[in-house]
């Protein structure tokens, strides 16, 4: 798309998105430097994908008190969690909270989308369209559109001819779905489906689950939290944001230093039972090794699928959830409340589409290689084109009009996940290359948000009008990405979107960084106390160009 800028205005930065991470941004380079700053979110009011995944069910999987910004005391004392698990309707209300405690509304535009954005050379300025018609430039162009926005539809034969309703969980409507009486069909059995499943077997008539890969899933043993653990948070706040910084996940737990295969079995199994039943993703933190070596995986694998045979009651439902073919946590591991527990349910059915998938929709429902199930509601709880989708939708072209879609036709391309080369002056928060989905994300978007202030600080007092990541360290850090994952049982999952793979014909590329967060910030301080290596600064109006090392 040709971005053409007759009347238009000019800022310091622009930011997409209005979740977490472009708050946070809009407040630092607002109020920390003063800069004259525009957010532009698609949704009508801010929380990014809280905001639009309202599902029966949604919560957040890390803890709560994780799941929060420690960059100000005075936010944090502002601030109770009501559960160890808060619902999707509770964060909404934390992030309104987060706007409105910093004022940061009048600086953002709601109901509206960036639908292109290109770098121009001669200017050295970010040109941007949005879809209220508006043109704008900017210095700076900084993406804050999380990891997981871009709603994946299953494009199945015969979707429009459906005389139900269907609807994607990420983008569920304010006003509900009504499941009362109605026989509902849900896809997918990810985090989201294993959420939602529950509650909408709650609600419908009868639920029938079309499942295409077993998956594992921790009991969430979700509960209130107690007055003495909501003091706790608020004087223990710095050790708090301390221990995340420093664990490899980014959450509030550490991962027990000894193998799987160096304790007793009986040690070991005492181990898992204590963690099952405390329940949630701590439970990926019983041994060092179970994302590196598979024979240890296999003894967590093999507990929980004892677990789900000892739940489910119907040994032909028990077999099918139990046949999981890939390692356990090497996709993201789910946690749930009664997710196996609801397919003793009498008004709970379960088809296997991985042996006999589905064929088509018709208008009565969806017909498998083997059999029709008619329908009244289509739920599909399918996931993201994680990622990349949002960055991609969004018409990005850098240096000579390079699309991004043509930067990344082989797979997405950055620095640290912070810039990519041929788009100087942009950068992507949480972008693919960072450890991102593979951590907790508030202590992560604290650590990006400051790096990217830092840096136009950076500049700024430098007289640096241009910031652009080398080609060389792209692919270097592309490499890193890739070794880090190859260390552990990741990649060996060939459906996980983690590689892209949900998504027909996206390129396989393993995108998050998977060395762990405390490891990834000691990167990306060395590389700024190494003025800033592996990017090209310049000072433009000086007439000089300053390269920094490699
Ligand atoms: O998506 P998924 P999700 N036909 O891609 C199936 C975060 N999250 O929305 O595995 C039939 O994991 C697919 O099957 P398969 C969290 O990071 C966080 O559940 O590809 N089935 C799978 O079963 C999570 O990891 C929270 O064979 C199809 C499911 O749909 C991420 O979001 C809550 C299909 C998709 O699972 C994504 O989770 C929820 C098709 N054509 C989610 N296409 C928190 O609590 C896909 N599937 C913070």
């Amino acid at each position: 798309m040709k971005v053409t800028q007759p009347n238009a205005r000019h800022l310091d930065a622009i930011i997409v998105g209005a979740g977490l991470s472009g708050i946070y941004q809009l407040l630092s380079l607002r109020d920390k430097l003063g800069m004259n700053v525009k957010v532009f979110e698609a949704g009508e009011g801010v929380g990014g994908t809280w905001h639009h995944n309202r599902y029966p069910g949604a919560r957040c999987d890390s803890e709560s008190h994780s799941y929060m910004f420690y960059f100000s005391q005075a936010l944090v004392q502002s601030w109770e969690w009501s559960e160890r698990y808060p619902q999707q309707s509770e964060i909404q209300r934390y992030i309104d909270h987060v706007a409105d405690f910093f004022k940061l509304r009048p600086d953002m535009v709601f109901n509206t989308r960036v639908n292109a954005a290109a770098y121009d050379d001669a200017a050295n300025l970010w040109r941007v369209q949005t879809s209220d018609g508006q043109s704008w430039s900017a210095d700076y162009l900084i993406t804050a559109v999380g990891c997981l926005s871009s709603a994946n539809v299953p494009a199945i034969e015969g979707l429009d001819s459906f005389k139900g309703q269907w609807v994607h969980t990420s983008a569920w409507p304010k006003e509900g779905v009504d499941m009362r009486g109605k026989r509902v069909g849900v896809v997918g059995t990810g985090s989201t489906g294993i959420q939602a499943i529950p509650v909408i077997a709650e609600q419908a008539g009868h639920l029938t689950v079309f499942q295409r890969t077993a998956n594992y899933s921790i009991p969430a043993r979700n509960a209130p939290l107690s007055e003495d653990f909501k003091q706790y948070v608020k004087e223990k706040a710095q050790d708090i944001r301390q221990l995340m910084n420093e664990t490899p996940n980014a959450h509030c737990f550490r991962i027990d230093p000894r193998s799987a295969l160096e304790v007793s079995e009986e040690e070991r199994l005492a181990v898992y039972e204590a963690a099952w039943a405390k329940g949630g993703l701590q439970f990926r933190a019983t041994f060092a090794d179970l994302l590196r070596d598979k024979q240890a995986n296999d003894t967590a694998a093999e507990f929980i699928k004892a677990k789900i045979r000892q739940v489910v009651k119907d040994p032909e439902k028990a077999a099918l959830l139990s046949d999981i073919d890939h390692p356990f946590a090497a996709k993201r591991p789910p946690i749930d409340s009664h997710y196996f527990e609801t397919y003793n349910r009498n008004n709970v059915s379960l088809v296997d589409i991985r042996s006999h998938p589905i064929e088509r929709i018709t208008p009565q429902g969806i017909k498998t290689a083997k059999a029709q199930y008619d329908l009244d509601i289509i739920v599909f709880a399918t996931g993201f084109d994680a990622m990349t989708g949002s960055l991609l939708r969004m018409n990005i072209s850098g240096r000579q009009g390079l699309s991004l879609k043509d930067a990344w036709a082989a797979g997405p391309r950055t620095y640290l996940g912070l810039q990519i080369p041929k788009f100087p002056n942009l950068f992507t928060i949480t972008g693919p290359g960072s450890p991102s989905v593979l951590c907790n994300l508030p202590p992560q978007i604290e650590q990006h948000v400051n790096w990217i202030t830092d840096c136009i600080a950076y500049m700024r007092d430098n007289g640096i009008q241009q910031i652009e990541a080398d080609e060389q360290a792209s692919d270097d850090w592309v490499q890193q990405v890739n070794e880090a994952a190859n260390a552990t049982l990741l990649p060996q999952v060939l459906h996980s979107w983690y590689l892209g793979a949900n998504v027909p014909g996206k390129p396989r590329v393993f995108m998050p960084y998977a060395g762990g967060f405390g490891r990834y910030r000691g990167i990306c301080d060395e590389v700024v106390a190494n003025r800033y290596r592996g990017f090209h600064l310049h000072c433009q109006l000086a007439g000089s160009s300053l390269q920094t090392d490699k």
